[in-house]
């Protein structure tokens, strides 16, 4: 029998992939490797490189421990070839093999890169996901508008999640109006669950504190989980203590807590160590033994088969050219503080430094805060997307690029939502309590002292007005910006040119 190489990226790291049901224990070996391509294609956060890292090694000798043959390539290993394509190559050689077993990767880039490879490489479907390319792009066809809501009902049907027959639990398909209250001044849960460092966990911290010295984010206290067991624990942990007040508060940010009630859970599930089923069915337990009310179960479960299905879904059918898209031809540079928290919009400041420190920030702070700012201040969304492809521990393009280009930037002209999420200082304070604490005033329209999110906002609405001055959704926001008088308005204009003036300089914000 002809032997065979089966690839097993860094964020595949789940035995029920479709690569090792097709492979033969006996005769097929498995590889992994840590590459300087992979680490290095944008500066990730040296916690995502570090979780990563770790969470390859231990399932390498969970593998090794259920019979299969590995070969596993250390960062520091003197014959590391650089690349996945060249470990194969290196591999291939070293075996004998004539072909590789791998699923589709995440990203558009390294799809490419396996499919220019030398040695054969069979790709087969990450059947990881709820919904394949073809289904998604089954539900996608003829549609005039891609929403998410409608494809989240198929997702619904197709699971029987939350279902009472053919009809939904409780009579709605979706609870929102329930949730998205404001930030509550207590959060009775003490955060996701932490985990103390072993010996695997250290070693792979020693490696990349020296090899990324200088790239963003901090790498200690490291507390991420780096198998299959923890992320489980770490899972129970959320669905037992915070799931029942996610719906409520998962629009809330609040200075003194990163957490609130949000399930920390996306590096786990994206890297292969949870699976999307186990996840929802602990949610929709939770639910039926009366623990988690409905609109906490009905909302988690939506972000997951409704929202994370549909963000792959458009990233495969939009095609590799989707994280170049500029539909409103945003071209300013990244401003520096994206990459020092050093600002004096504290809510940005906040956001900012808890990436750093966490490689984590929840929805809110990515899209109304740091993704809002740059919208705003019509950032070229290439760099954005950069951004946070690098500063995240969930971040891998499949996911990332749909949710900036498409979600937070507007982007790709309207795929992924009907309008874009702009918002004054008022939303902010509303859902937090940064604006206290603030060197800017929120209440404040134009001038030095006022909160450049009021103006930034108008700013943005006048400049696209011809864009979206027709649209329906927005028709009020055009309104009340026409009702302001002349001077109002050219103040509010003028404080939002002054400030991208400051930013252009590179002064302090
Ligand atoms: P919770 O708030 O507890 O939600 C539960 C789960 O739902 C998450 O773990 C995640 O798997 C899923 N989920 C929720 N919202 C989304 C969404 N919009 N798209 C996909 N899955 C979702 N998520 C990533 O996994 N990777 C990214 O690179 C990423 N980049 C983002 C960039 C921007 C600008 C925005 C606005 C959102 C992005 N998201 C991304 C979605 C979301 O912010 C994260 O999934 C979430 O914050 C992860 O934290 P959590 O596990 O505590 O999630
Ligand atoms: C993100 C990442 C990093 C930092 N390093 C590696 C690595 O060394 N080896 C590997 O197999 N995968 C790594 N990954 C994950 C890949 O970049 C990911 O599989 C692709 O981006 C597709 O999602
Ligand atoms: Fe952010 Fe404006 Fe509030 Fe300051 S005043 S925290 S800049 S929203």
């Amino acid at each position: 029998m002809v032997s065979r190489l089966v690839l097993i990226l860094g964020d595949q790291l789940s035995e029920d992939i479709a690569a090792l049901r097709e492979a033969d224990r006996a005769e097929d070996t498995v590889v992994m490797a840590e590459v300087m391509d992979e680490a290095s294609y944008v500066p990730h956060h040296p916690r995502k490189i570090a979780f990563l890292f770790a969470a390859m090694r231990k399932f390498a000798a969970h593998l090794e421990g259920q019979g299969w043959r590995v070969r596993y390539t250390r960062l520091d290993d003197p014959d590391n070839a650089g690349s996945i394509p060249g470990e194969l190559l290196r591999r291939a050689e070293e075996t004998g093999a004539t072909e590789v077993l791998a699923i589709e990767p995440g990203e558009f880039r390294l799809i490419a890169a396996l499919e220019d490879c030398p040695i054969p490489v069979h790709l087969f479907p990450d059947d990881r996901f709820l919904c394949s390319h073809a289904e998604f792009d089954q539900w996608a066809e003829g549609r005039k508008e891609l929403r998410m809501e409608w494809f989240y009902r198929e997702m619904r049907r197709k699971t029987g999640l939350l279902m009472a027959g053919d009809k939904p639990e409780g009579g709605k398909w979706n609870y929102d109006h329930d949730n998205r209250k404001p930030a509550p001044d207590e959060i009775t849960f003490g955060g996701p669950m932490q985990f103390t460092p072993d010996d695997t966990v250290e070693e792979v911290l020693a490696l990349v504190e020296a090899r990324f010295p200088e790239n963003f984010g901090t790498l200690r206290p490291f507390w991420f989980a780096t198998d299959r067991t923890q992320a489980r624990q770490a899972l129970a942990h959320f669905t037992a203590h915070a799931l029942p007040r996610f719906g409520d508060y998962q629009d809330a940010m609040l200075d003194g807590n990163r957490f609130l009630y949000h399930a920390v859970i996306s590096m786990y599930l994206n890297a292969g160590l949870l699976g999307w089923q186990e996840i929802c069915e602990a949610a929709e337990a939770a639910y039926t033994a009366g623990d988690a009310p409905l609109n906490a179960v009905e909302g988690f479960i939506r972000q997951i088969i409704g929202w994370r299905e549909y963000m792959r879904g458009i990233y495969f059918r939009e095609g590799p050219d989707y994280t170049r898209r500029n539909a409103l031809d945003h071209q300013r540079k990244l401003p520096g503080f994206y990459w020092t928290a050093d600002t004096d919009m504290r809510c940005m400041a906040r956001a900012i430094e808890q990436t750093r420190d966490e490689a984590y920030a929840h929805h809110i702070q990515r899209l109304m805060v740091t993704g809002n700012f740059a919208l705003l201040a019509g950032i070229d969304p290439h760099e954005v997307h950069e951004w946070y492809l690098a500063v995240y521990a969930d971040a891998y393009e499949w996911v990332e690029a749909p949710n900036v280009i498409g979600m937070s930037q507007f982007a790709d002209g309207g795929i992924v939502g009907s309008k874009p999420y702009v918002s004054g200082g008022n939303y902010i304070n509303k859902m937090s309590d940064y604006c206290k604490g603030c060197a800017y005033e929120v209440g404040e329209k134009t001038g030095d002292k006022a909160c450049p999110f009021n103006y930034l906002y108008w700013a943005f609405l006048h400049r696209h007005r011809d864009r979206f001055g027709k649209n329906p959704r927005m028709a009020q926001m055009y309104r009340t910006w026409m009702r302001m008088s002349d001077e109002k308005r050219q103040a509010t204009l003028d404080s939002a040119e002054a400030f991208l003036g400051k930013l252009d300089t590179g002064a302090r914000v």
